[in-house]
């Protein structure tokens, strides 16, 4: 399928470019679509970026090329995978004719296991794919077309706090993210727990489709979003980190729950999530404050203060089946990056 084409009319196109983008985590979440086929979200969200995930891609258009190319951790990536990011540049292509790409990418942790890997992935794939096309775009615009490969993706351009806006429009106008606060305005942590590093069963466009036509808390979801946005808005204006934590994993909840409702039921979790999240209740009995997110995956993520790390470490650390464990602080925005930075 073709999409409308863009350009910023630059008569000589770079050709070639490489991106990095980090991986944000959803503090409040989303969850569902208002449309499909322009991949808008049925609510807003807020989300960190963070600086230890993060997604290097080189896309170069060549004209001897008959069809894309995605390569992928070293591997040739083809069917629906390539696919994807196939549609996703037909909205990029330098326009003067059918110029087809090489897409070279490198996650330095885990894909498709829950841990944001298609949100840093389509960022630096619209940064570099659109440099490498010769378009300069603002960062508002670079993010209503990451949007489009995934919604999360469009959080991902930007760096720190970041809240991914529901637009009211058919055509996706407002619906784009915007910066609330950069990276180094709140040194806050987020403890990555990984749990599984096996691919998730059901990918989160399906989770999604499904829970909103079987679930009978969808509607409930929709309706308190705006409120939970605000209060969210509030508590990281006030850096007030309680009120930080309590919404986060209250969305989190929300979120899962409704998943859980839906028919048949969507359960992302492991018995490892499952202790992950009773230690850290165990660890806020003992007055240490310390949070829950999880995503579409068995991953779980503790919000916390710096101060803290190390008791949640020792308390993780009688946990014997989690796999790793990353310890990120909010991480930059999108860029793209030089040559003699690629080599350093
Ligand atoms: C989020 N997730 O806010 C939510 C919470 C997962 C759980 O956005 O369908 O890969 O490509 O727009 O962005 C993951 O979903 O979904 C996601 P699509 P995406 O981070």
């Amino acid at each position: 399928m073709k999409h409308q084409k863009q350009n910023s009319g630059n008569e000589r196109p770079e050709r070639s470019a490489t991106a990095v983008a980090h991986a944000n985590i959803a503090l409040i979440k989303y969850w569902g679509k208002r449309s499909l086929s322009r991949n808008l979200p049925a609510v807003g969200s807020i989300s960190m970026t963070v600086d230890s995930l993060k997604t290097e891609t080189e896309v170069s258009f060549e004209d001897t090329l008959e069809q894309d190319h995605f390569e992928l951790n070293g591997k040739k990536v083809k069917g629906p995978a390539r696919e994807r990011v196939s549609s996703f540049l037909d909205l990029i292509r330098p326009t003067e004719r059918e110029t087809y790409a090489e897409v070279v990418s490198t996650n330095n942790f885990p894909t498709g296991a829950g841990l944001a890997s298609s949100a840093s992935g389509f960022a630096a794939l619209t940064l570099a794919a659109s440099r490498a096309a010769g378009q300069h775009l603002k960062k508002k615009d670079l993010s209503r077309v990451a949007r489009q490969g995934s919604g999360s993706a469009a959080r991902s351009v930007y760096g720190g706090l970041v809240e991914m806006k529901r637009g009211a429009t058919p055509d996706g106008k407002g619906d784009y993210a915007e910066t609330l606060a950069d990276e180094d305005y709140w040194d806050l942590r987020l403890v990555v727990v990984l749990t599984a590093e096996d691919g998730k069963e059901v990918g989160s466009t399906q989770g999604m489709i499904h829970a909103a036509e079987t679930s009978p808390f969808y509607s409930k979801w929709i309706d308190e979003q705006p409120a939970d946005l605000e209060a969210m808005r509030q508590a990281i204006v006030q850096k007030n980190f309680e009120k930080l934590g309590e919404l986060t994993e209250r969305s989190c909840f929300k979120m899962h729950g409704l998943m859980m409702a839906a028919q048949p039921s969507l359960l992302y979790w492991n018995p490892t999530t499952v202790m992950v999240v009773q230690k850290v209740r165990e660890l806020r009995s003992q007055g240490i404050p310390a949070y829950i997110t999880m995503d579409a995956g068995p991953q779980v993520k503790i919000l916390c203060l710096p101060a803290w790390i190390d008791n949640i470490k020792q308390a993780l650390s009688t946990i014997n089946s989690i796999k790793k464990l990353w310890i990120c602080k909010p991480g930059p925005a999108a860029e793209i990056i030089s040559r003699e930075k690629e080599k350093a």
